[in-house]
């Protein structure tokens, strides 16, 4: 198996799909492609149906999107309690996963993921006061279910899901409860999170688009890795 990735500091997507691989004990290979470059996007419609990544080769199955790399991680290793054992907790668990897919626009592009950064104050709250009150729900309302420390106790994929959102709190002192920090500290805490965390803080490359300078000074089109 091979998972094709994009820069560990910007691509929230490609964490998703790595932390589940890694924090299972998943064997894979990787491969690195970068936004940024000569030629970045025809590198990545190189290797991946849809122009985007993250993307798990297994043999002749290509395939793209996150949440069906996680279903089929499931389906490969139903021993890895990917999913919440019980089957309403799991319902909940894939309710949370695409809602974190689907929703959170405003937040998304507001405040792309940058895990090397600081950018306090940077962010308009107004326009992501809806969002940030219904993760602060959702988190609040899961934890409180299972008492942490993720959202469903042990790691799962939906934290999987929230960790680059958990990341955007941080990297943009977004205010949040103390049920929210301490589930950010949770999430920084994953071995495999750190490790990924180590390896983006050694990146160079900068990404313009993601960068919530120059985004600010675009106007409000701009981010959404
Ligand atoms: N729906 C896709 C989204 C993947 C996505 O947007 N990936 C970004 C990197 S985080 C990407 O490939 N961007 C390349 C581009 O926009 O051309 C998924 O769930 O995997």
């Amino acid at each position: 198996m091979k998972l094709i990735f994009a820069n560990r500091n910007y691509s929230s997507w490609s964490l998703r799909a790595w932390l589940v691989l890694r924090h299972f004990d998943i064997p894979f290979e990787e491969e690195l492609v970068l936004l940024s470059g000569d030629n970045w996007r025809e590198n990545i419609r190189a290797r991946s149906p849809t122009g985007r990544v993250p993307v798990l080769v297994d043999g002749d199955l290509v395939l793209p999107e996150t949440t069906a790399i996680i279903e089929y991680l499931a389906d490969c290793y139903p021993d890895k309690a990917i999913w919440p054992a019980d089957r309403k907790l799991r319902a909940r668990a894939r309710a949370a996963s695409a809602e974190m897919h689907a929703g959170f626009p405003a937040l998304r592009s507001a405040a792309p993921m940058n895990l090397r950064s600081v950018h306090a104050g940077k962010v308009d709250l107004d326009t992501i006061a809806d969002d940030l009150a219904r993760v602060e729900a959702l988190w609040g309302e899961l934890l409180d279910r299972s008492g942490g420390p993720y959202l469903f106790g042990a790691f799962t994929a939906a934290d999987a899901m929230y960790a680059p959102l958990a990341t955007r709190l941080r990297t943009y002192a977004l205010p949040a409860s103390d049920t929210a920090e301490a589930y950010v500290e949770a999430i920084y805490a994953v071995p495999a999170f750190q490790e990924w965390l180590g390896e983006a803080l050694r990146e160079p490359w900068i990404v313009e688009d993601d960068e919530i300078d120059f985004i600010r000074r675009q106007g409000p089109a701009g981010g959404g890795a």
